[in-house]
């Protein structure tokens, strides 16, 4: 149990792929949070194209701008008019971030739009996690579907991107695997715990990509720049240990003990 208040809220963005789960997992981990760590959880939706949601929003970008009446009022496509909606967001973002600002709990789950390119190189991504930051604690939690780290060299490529989030958003990136219930990456949670087991089958996968992706892991180890990559499932709540004491020791870090 870590259910001591630091102060100042923690805002955790979730980010990754289309469909690798940041919305079922903001409904499920805020409830964990909630039930297992005694903290207030408020939610926000920054998802324009989001339908349905498994949890209340107390902050919905839909109540600004929505996808479907960019597509239906100025003849775009879903990627068009997600592209407009995240410049509507953009535009207003002092209003978004002001409400934001009020949400009295501890920690404030944020969900994002699948199309993470457009969340990570659009302005509007990284203006809000700027300003999240000046309002207490911020993180993303990069998700992607366990499936994808099937093999040693895709496993070892993980960590490069969650850099690639850390210097576009300018907070600290916490990667994790979800749908481990599926069990579709069965060496996954093996090379997370050890990197040495990792670095040994990377050697043995043929190919200079490989090599590469081996170079890479050293390089990001000898950076400090590799970190633990829990397998989690937001059906079942494995890992949601291991993945919020990521996430609180960042809040630790980033914030003073009270
Ligand atoms: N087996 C399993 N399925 C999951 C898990 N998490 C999410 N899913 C399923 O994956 C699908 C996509 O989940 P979402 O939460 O909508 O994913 P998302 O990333 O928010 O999707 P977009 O917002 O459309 O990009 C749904 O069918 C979920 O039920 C998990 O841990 N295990
Ligand atoms: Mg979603």
């Amino acid at each position: 149990m870590h259910n001591v208040s630091l102060g100042r809220a923690l805002y955790t963005v979730i980010i990754g792929p289309a469909g690798s789960g940041k919305t079922t997992l903001t409904a499920a981990l805020g409830r964990w949070i909630e039930e297992n760590q005694g903290f207030r959880v408020s939610y926000v939706n920054l998802d324009p194209g989001a339908d349905q949601l498994p949890f209340k929003a107390d902050v919905d970008v839909r109540d600004w701008v929505t996808v479907q009446r960019l597509m239906r009022e100025r003849g775009l496509g879903p990627n068009g008019a997600l592209i407009a909606c995240m410049e509507e967001v953009y535009a207003r973002r002092s209003e978004v971030l002001a409400r934001i600002s009020k949400l009295p709990a501890e920690f404030v789950l944020i969900d994002t739009p699948g199309q993470m390119e457009l969340f990570l190189f659009h302005d509007a991504g990284p203006a809000v996690s700027r300003e999240l930051k000046k309002l207490g604690s911020a993180c993303a939690v990069m998700l992607f579907d366990s499936s994808l780290a099937r093999v040693p060299s895709h496993f070892a490529t993980l960590n490069l991107m969650g850099v690639v989030a850390r210097l576009q958003l300018e907070i600290p990136v916490v990667i994790a695997l979800n749908k481990g219930d599926l069990a579709n990456a069965p060496r996954a949670g093996t090379w997370a715990r050890n990197p040495n087991i990792l670095l040994n089958e990377l050697r043995k996968e043929p190919g200079v990509i490989s090599e590469l992706a081996g170079r890479l892991v050293e390089i990001l180890n000898e950076f400090n720049l590799a970190v633990r990559i829990p397998i989690i499932s937001s059906l079942t709540q494995q890992g949601f240990g291991e993945l919020y004491d990521l996430i609180h020791e960042i809040w630790c870090a980033c914030g003073d003990l009270t």
